[in-house]
């Protein structure tokens, strides 16, 4: 079997089900997570509903926290954002606190093509958007700081026609006011990874280190041999997460890949009675004290964590 990198440690159980949910929720995965006023803040995707029959009713965004980043606990509230006909559903929010504001970057289904959104969460209850990037874009994460005076995000555009199939690539752009994006420029394309094949996208928000931005990807490998692996009839995809630094000062470019997965599901509880088996989907990632949190939704049904020293996967990828 695969099995993940030698420098990630996990934690022997999910962090985070359904069960600590105290409201409807089926699949509780793909969350965003970061640190504010001495707490660590979770906030997570709850596909809710009739989950045997995989007719889900909706999506919510949920809110938990935490006083040492493994004992959660789930708020009653779920966040709000605002109603519009257009927007079908808001997931995979991934969190970023920029000087001293929490800033939530999530994907976002409209009736006219999928956007990725950027908001400032208030009072740990309401999204305001700050904007929406045009169809088909999404898996944005905000860097944690301004890069020579603007802001700085990841983003995975979604071309249709120009590749004849599926081939979606990581690219940066950069606002000076989180609302006019420009400057969009490619990172890595799914060329360069070679344990992709389908598509690669931004994960957790990247961490500042002394060798560059440290930045976690999702890797897809699509395998059309394959049939059930999960709920569905058919799942033929493989997520696999992986590492890339980033220069400081441009983070376009590349300083080094590490060519082999990170993070690959490879424990029970990551796959058994997985939704789509075979899913690592990490959201977000916290460095402290030399070592980083990692934080990853398994199978697209429950959030995990691991953790790895930073030096070890800088190492892994110069
Ligand atoms: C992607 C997103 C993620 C999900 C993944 C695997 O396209 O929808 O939310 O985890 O597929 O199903």
């Amino acid at each position: 079997m695969e099995i993940s990198s030698s420098v990630i440690r996990k934690l022997d159980r999910p962090v985070l089900t359904k069960d600590d949910v105290p409201y409807d929720a089926s699949l509780v995965f793909n969350a965003g997570v970061c640190r504010f006023d001495g707490k660590y803040v979770m906030v997570f995707r709850n596909d809710y509903g009739d989950f045997y029959g995989c007719k889900f009713a909706g999506t919510s965004l949920g809110l938990a926290f935490s006083s040492d980043g493994v004992k959660w606990e789930v708020s009653e509230n779920t966040l709000t954002y605002p109603d519009s006909p257009e927007i079908k559903r808001v997931y995979d929010p991934r969190l970023t606190v920029i000087e001293g504001e929490i800033y939530i970057c999530f994907a976002c289904d409209t009736r006219h093509g999928l956007m990725g959104g950027v908001g400032k969460l208030h009072n740990f209850t309401e999204i305001e958007v700050l904007s929406l990037l045009p169809p088909d874009n999404r898996n944005l994460a905000l860097f944690p700081e301004k890069i020579n005076g603007n802001f700085v995000m990841l983003e995975r555009p979604m071309p249709v026609y120009s590749r004849g199939k599926d081939c979606f690539d990581m690219w940066v752009c950069e606002s000076p006011d989180l609302k006019y994006w420009g400057n969009h420029r490619l990172v890595a394309g799914v060329e360069d990874i070679p344990f992709a094949n389908d598509k690669i996208g931004p994960a957790a928000p990247p961490v500042k280190t002394s060798e560059g931005w440290l930045t976690l990807f999702h890797a897809v490998e699509l395998d059309t041999s394959r049939g059930k692996n999960g709920w569905e009839d058919k799942w033929q995809k493989i997520y696999r997460a992986g590492v890339m630094l980033l220069d400081p000062e441009n983070p376009s470019q590349v300083r080094g890949i590490y060519d082999k997965p990170l993070i690959v599901c490879d424990r029970d509880f990551e796959t058994e009675n997985g939704f789509r088996k075979d899913v690592i989907f990490p959201g977000g990632m916290i460095a402290e004290d030399g070592e980083v949190k990692i934080y990853y939704g398994a199978s697209d049904t429950v959030e995990c964590l691991a953790y790895a020293d930073i030096n070890d996967l800088i190492s892994l990828c110069i």
